[in-house]
């Protein structure tokens, strides 16, 4: 039976600078999902990208005597190196400069202006530079950008724009049938007030710089950024192409994951434009919350940025991905501080998994030497234990499914508690003291496979988990015992090799931290 099919995509991050730790929230969170997916038995396209048109690309490269061209197929680079070290395990990689994309987003703009969803017309308005943005006089907050505070630029011009007006009963009525559509559920609040207060067409080409795809009947213009960098999500997958099989296999998206700052592009402009081309809209937009500093948002703009490479060097790629999914709750903001990541190192990791990780191999080299028992019948808090085992894969995945993956992972570290717990209601230590190796193996046993189960359910967000422990637990070369199918208790066989390995995730004095 085919499987089924799980499309994800990251936003299309500007090459403008070095990403920061903001960006890579998004794309492990897309890629933990995306693991996830793979994990419980679906076919998953997982789509990241760059977008690398605009005014502001231009500037920088030109600043750095180079073609825009040459200036960011550097940076570019660096965002795959980025990626690649933080282990995320995208499909493809679009970039808007791609032929395949300039290609799609000729068609369209032609298209939508043959059937006259694109008209000529004068844009006159303020421009913000480093946001890329055009604002209207009344958007403006004391004169300037509201997003940035930056000085704005007075620009008129002709250009064609967008009749997305005529579309607002439809996208309106669309949002009721579909309720889910865009998660979390206040961020849908905001976007149904905007549009009901009037939604203007979109002014979607620029004449004032040359770095961006030209529209195709009329090359003094160049296409303005939303309508290029948003379709790259069919560009992708070959939509409008000879051949367009991942397009017809993956098309329309399960989960379009993006940033606060941009869901209104996302819920109201991209649904647009699709329904204007007749096609499918995407089951789904989450846009999360931001990673906050003491100093506000972390921003390229503003220059107070925390490099990942440099978090990723000190603490492991694990490490940092756990950091991030789970002190981000779903649809909130969340506070970075180094100070909070070696907290989250030192309980979740070190004293809480990585603990019990040792504790069980420990005994069971000491009191079975090194060779896992099998269990006798179950008594005390076994039942308890093993009850939650079995019942936290199921919760796990039902807030995968709502993208809750703090709340995965604190389901996770729920069942790591109480088995901890567990080693102390039990005392092995004084089973082995007072001759009791039956109740001694029982309980050895059962922490060996609680550790088997978290590993498995943790493997979609720290994905280097797996290749450390196996060894451990003796079970490195049972491929059948790592599966999301093997999460049935007492699947893990007797008689496994067990070895105290190395210490996963050692403790870090925060005195260090200066
Ligand atoms: O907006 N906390 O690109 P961009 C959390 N090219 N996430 C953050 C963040 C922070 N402090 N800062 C950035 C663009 N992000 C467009 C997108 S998509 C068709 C075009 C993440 O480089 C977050 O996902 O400015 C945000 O939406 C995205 O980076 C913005 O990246």
């Amino acid at each position: 039976m085919a499987k089924p099919t799980f499309y994800i995509t990251t936003p299309i991050y500007y090459p403008s600078d070095k990403l920061h730790i903001g960006h890579a929230y998004t794309t492990v969170a897309a890629d933990a999902m995306a693991r996830f997916k793979r994990l419980t038995g679906y076919d998953v396209w997982f789509l990241t990208g760059s977008d690398e048109h605009g005014q502001k690309i231009e500037r920088a490269a030109k600043a750095q005597n180079q073609t825009p061209k040459e200036y960011v197929d550097h940076i570019v680079d660096g965002f795959k190196k980025l990626w690649s070290r933080l282990d995320v395990s995208y499909n493809d990689f679009i970039r808007t400069t791609d032929e395949r994309h300039r290609k799609v987003v000729q068609q369209i703009f032609q298209q939508l202006y043959d059937q006259g969803d694109i008209y000529k017309s004068e844009y006159e308005g303020w421009y913000c530079t480093p946001c890329e943005t055009f604002f209207t006089e009344y958007q403006l907050v004391e004169g300037k950008c509201p997003d940035c505070q930056r000085e704005v630029e007075k620009v008129r011009e002709e250009s064609y724009f967008f009749r997305q007006s005529k579309y607002a009963e439809r996208w309106l009525k669309f949002i009721e049938e579909n309720p889910d559509f865009i998660q979390p559920v206040s961020r849908r609040n905001e976007m149904v007030s905007f549009v009901k207060q009037g939604l203007e067409d979109l002014c979607v080409s620029r004449t004032t710089f040359d770095w961006g795809i030209p529209v195709p009947f009329d090359p003094k213009h160049v296409v303005y950024v939303w309508v290029d960098a948003l379709t790259n999500y069919i560009s992708a997958l070959g939509y409008g192409s000879e051949d367009d099989s991942l397009y017809r296999k993956f098309w329309p998206a399960d989960i379009h994951l993006v940033g606060k700052d941009i869901v209104r592009f996302h819920t109201i402009i991209w649904p647009i434009m699709l329904m204007a081309l007749n096609l499918p809209l995407p089951k789904k937009v989450i846009g999360h919350g931001w990673l906050l500093l003491d100093s506000g948002k972390m921003s390229k703009s503003k220059g107070n940025v925390v490099d990942p490479h440099t978090l990723v060097d000190k603490y492991g790629v694990d490490t940092v991905r756990y950091f991030l999914l789970r002190e981000l709750p779903f649809g909130s903001d969340g506070l970075y501080s180094e100070e909070a990541l070696v907290k989250r190192i030192n309980t979740d990791l070190a004293n809480d998994y990585g603990n019990l990780l040792s504790r069980s191999a420990t005994m069971v080299q000491k009191y079975q030497e090194g060779v896992l028992q099998a269990p006798g019948p179950a008594a005390g808090p076994d039942a308890e234990l093993i009850d939650l085992a079995i019942n936290t894969p199921k919760l796990v995945a039902e807030y995968m499914d709502k993208s809750e993956i703090s709340n995965a992972l604190a389901a996770i570290w729920q069942l790591v508690g109480r088995a901890n717990k567990y080693l102390e209601e039990t005392a092995p230590w004084s089973l082995a003291k007072a001759g009791q190796p039956e109740r001694l193996n029982t309980v050895l046993y059962n922490v060996a496979e609680v550790v088997r189960f978290v590993t498995i359910m943790a493997s979609p967000f720290m994905p280097n988990l797996p290749q450390r422990v196996w060894p451990q637990l003796g079970i490195a070369d049972k491929p059948e015992l790592h599966t999301w199918e093997s999460l049935r208790w007492g699947s893990l066989p007797a008689g496994t090799t067990v070895q105290r390995g190395e210490v996963l995730f050692p403790r870090i004095d925060l005195k260090s931290l200066g």
